[in-house]
């Protein structure tokens, strides 16, 4: 190899290293900020169209699947699966392409969704 090009993938080499130490760096900290939004959002209890929503920052630890940032969602006390996004909004399980504010809009918006039907656990693994 040509020492000049030889020289060039070297440093090539070294400025790639230094790109991907400081994208190891940021991303705790961007991992931090979508995991644990806080602070979480106020718990709520109503009847919505005839079905029981709740939402509370959920007791215990230790849920498999949480990227609600320990915040649940119950429609007839079945848990609904939520998550928040990096900016804020809310998605359930059964609206996930329609981000809404807040949890009890998701939970209304999941309401609208199942029309009367049962919402089924998610499953559990
Ligand atoms: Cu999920």
């Amino acid at each position: 190899m040509p020492e000049l090009t030889r020289r060039r993938a070297l440093t090539a080499a070294a400025a790639l290293a230094a790109a991907s130490g400081a994208a190891t760096l940021a991303a705790p900290a961007a991992r931090a900020a979508g995991h644990h939004p806080d602070p979480s959002p106020a718990a709520f209890d109503e009847v919505y169209k005839g079905r029981r929503i709740q939402g509370r920052v959920r007791s215990g630890g230790g849920h498999h699947h949480d990227h609600g940032g320990g915040y649940g969602v119950y429609i007839d006390d079945v848990e609904l699966h939520v998550m928040r996004n990096a900016d804020g909004s809310w998605i359930s399980v059964v609206s996930h392409y329609d981000p809404v504010a807040t949890p009890r809009a998701a939970a209304r918006a999941a309401v609208d969704e199942l029309q009367g039907a049962e919402l089924l656990p998610f499953p559990a693994n």
